[in-house]
């Protein structure tokens, strides 16, 4: 039995499955991930845009990038990776799939039970009277957008020092003990406590997969490493 066919049947026989997606999975729908050659935009770290420190100073600046985001995000398709993650939730009779991404990829590829624990860009929140809305426009005639009661609005994603939604990180704590295969695909497992998740699977007796074109600082205990892009393993592995 080759390893790929060993995996798949893991995959097969798990009663309660756990995926973990970073920028990786929507490589393939063409959006640049965070560390890959030339990271996001213009020559920013995703790091110096993403704080709260950087939308205090330069709201507008912050803005400009994820206007790019979004015009860029909706763009982009689902590819099979995402596709292959919605089939993989209809067939395991518990499964949860907590992503990184922002990008709302996930919701259109059908899945359903998705933790998004860096929140979503389409959502927008008043810092002022605190008011959320989806807001699904590619494009803002002005930056930073306005709320009604006049305060400026940020994206409704969590950016480094902001503390993850705690109902959402919970529940997410939850399915990674309760896997019997955690999938970790596409993230460089660099961001905490989300890739804190993998550790957590492990110690709780999972099988853990990871699907990555490249080593990470978890690939030394996972069980199976498959070396490829997720829209080309993931539906082998879910076939
Ligand atoms: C927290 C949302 C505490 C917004 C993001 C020092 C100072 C301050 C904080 C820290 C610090 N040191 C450590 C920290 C903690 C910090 C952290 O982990 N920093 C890292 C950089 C060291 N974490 C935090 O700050 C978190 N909050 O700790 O709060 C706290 C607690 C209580 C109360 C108050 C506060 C918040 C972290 C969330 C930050 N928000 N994004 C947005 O998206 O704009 S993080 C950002 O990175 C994205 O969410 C992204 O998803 C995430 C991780 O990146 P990846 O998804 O992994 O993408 P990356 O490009 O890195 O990797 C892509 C991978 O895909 C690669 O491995 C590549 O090989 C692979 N790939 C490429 N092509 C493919 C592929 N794989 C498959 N198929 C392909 N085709
Ligand atoms: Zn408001």
């Amino acid at each position: 039995m080759t390893a790929a066919e060993r995996v798949r049947g893991w995959v097969k026989t798990a009663q309660s499955i756990a995926v973990l997606t970073g920028a990786g999975i929507s490589a393939e729908s063409g959006i640049p991930t965070f560390r890959d050659a030339g990271g996001l935009w213009k020559n920013f770290r995703a790091e110096d845009l993403a704080t709260p420190q950087a939308f205090a100073r330069d709201p507008k600046l912050v803005w400009e990038w994820y206007d790019w985001r979004r015009s860029l995000i909706a763009k982009a398709e689902p590819n099979r990776g995402h596709h292959a993650l919605a089939d993989l939730e209809k067939r395991t009779a518990n499964f949860t799939l907590i992503t990184q991404n922002v990008d709302g990829l996930h919701d259109r590829a059908g899945a359903t039970h998705l933790l998004k624990v860096h929140g979503d860009i389409w959502t927008l929140r008043c810092t002022l009277c605190g008011k959320e809305r989806h807001d699904a426009r590619p494009s803002f005639p002005d930056l930073p957008p306005h709320c009604f009661c006049g305060g400026i609005e940020r994206p409704g994603v969590v950016w480094f020092g902001e503390r993850l939604p705690p109902e959402i990180w919970s529940q997410s704590e939850q399915a990674a003990s309760a896997a019997d295969v955690f999938l970790v695909v596409g993230t460089s497992a660099l961001v905490y406590p989300a890739a804190g998740l993998v550790h957590l699977a492990k110690a709780s007796g999972a099988k853990v997969v990871e699907v990555n074109p490249a080593e990470t600082p978890v690939s030394g205990m996972v069980d199976f490493s498959w070396r490829a892009p997720a829209a080309q393993a993931l539906p082998l592995l879910v076939s």
